[in-house]
């Protein structure tokens, strides 16, 4: 039965990929690299790091861990900045009706994002009130594909895998939910997350009324 869902932040809840976009975008063009549209999207899901590394590879450059670490910071530093004027009005269409109406049934909620800045945006939005349990960049070392984020977020949730349906707009998302036994929702084409077990184009159209009827004898 399913007792809890678990949400991706970034392009579930809200839409930060336009601003993680003009943050790389900023460094990318301070350092002279090739950044676009097309790898911004690779990065959906994937941590600071990993970003930086996809990007560096495309450029076929390499650089040292502290100068790694530097240009990480540097990005971080705009990424943030870009943050305080995020409100409430920010949510994506659907996002906040669908968290109103989980609370208002008694189901448990966390989030699962890889982002260290998980908490501020939620703090933007308003919408820490709508989270038992916040596993974000902070809570494992693995990130997605990795299962570990909602592994951890359906333990202290006190569900199994399959109690738990996963929401996610990465691919990598869905493939870390799918490894850990969890059911998945993808949000976005069928070319990212057409493997997932249900695929909505956009929150809007995810309401609990479709998610119940897809997944009837689970609840
Ligand atoms: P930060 P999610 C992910 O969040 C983003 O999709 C990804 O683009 C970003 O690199 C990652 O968080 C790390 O974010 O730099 O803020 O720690 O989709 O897992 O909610
Ligand atoms: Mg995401």
């Amino acid at each position: 039965m399913i007792k809890g869902f678990i949400f991706d932040l970034d392009g579930v809840i809200t839409d930060t990929a336009e601003l993680h976009y003009e943050a790389w975008k900023t460094l990318s063009d301070e350092m002279g690299w090739d950044f676009d549209r097309e790898i911004n999207d690779q990065l959906r899901g994937i941590s600071r790091m990993d970003s930086l590394k996809v990007i560096l590879e495309h450029n076929n450059a390499s650089l040292d861990d502290e100068t790694l670490l530097e240009l990480a910071t540097k990005k971080n530093t705009i990424y943030v900045a870009s943050l305080d004027s995020m409100t409430a009005e920010d949510y994506l269409p659907g996002a906040q009706e669908l968290l109103t109406h989980l609370r208002s049934e008694g189901f448990s909620v966390a989030l699962g994002s890889s982002s260290k800045n998980a908490s501020k945006v939620l703090q933007q939005l308003n919408a820490t009130g709508y989270f038992d349990v916040i596993a974000d960049g902070y809570s494992v070392s693995n990130s997605k594909p990795a299962p570990d984020i909602f592994l951890y977020g359906a333990e202290k949730l006190n569900l199994q895998p399959e109690e738990c349906i996963v929401f996610e707009d990465a691919e990598r998302g869905i493939d870390a939910a799918k490894t850990g036994g969890f059911y998945s929702v993808g949000i976005g084409p069928e070319e990212r997350v057409g493997h997932a077990n249900l695929r909505f184009d956009s929150m809007e159209k995810a309401t609990l009324f479709e998610i119940k009827s897809f997944f009837k004898d689970l609840f």
